[in-house]
């Protein structure tokens, strides 16, 4: 009994001991990962598609009207910032006129996660 006692009272000291060294940040293994997210090029409102309802929430948005959902990135379908181009843009892209802008294009984008210690 009073060795087994003994090895606790060990072991309790031994992970007294050591715990703090957990703490520094070195001491912990962590690794950055990266992620992607995608969306399609003049899918303004983020629905999935591109249709006329890009054009209205691109010209709302424009006009400072509220819209419920709305994609930034994939409604500035040529690069340059949000404006009425990239309405028409679209409005021809539907009307099946010449595409440069790769309007209904999907991209993708991989950014990194935080780094996080457990
Ligand atoms: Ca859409
Ligand atoms: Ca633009």
């Amino acid at each position: 009994m009073k060795t087994v006692k003994k090895i606790l009272g060990t072991m309790l000291a031994l992970t007294v001991a050591f715990t703090p060294f957990a703490c520094i940040p070195g001491a912990v293994t962590s690794q950055a990962s990266a992620a992607s997210k995608s969306y399609i090029r003049g899918d303004a409102d983020n629905n999935g598609r591109v249709d006329i309802q890009d054009v209205t929430a691109i010209q709302r948005k424009i006009a400072l009207i509220n819209v419920n959902s709305f994609n930034s990135k994939a409604a500035d379908v040529d690069g340059n910032g949000l404006n009425i181009i990239d309405a028409t843009a679209i409005q021809r892209y539907i009307a099946g006129f010449e595409n440069s802008t790769k309007i209904g294009e999907t991209i993708k984008e991989n950014y990194d996660l935080p780094i996080i210690f457990d």
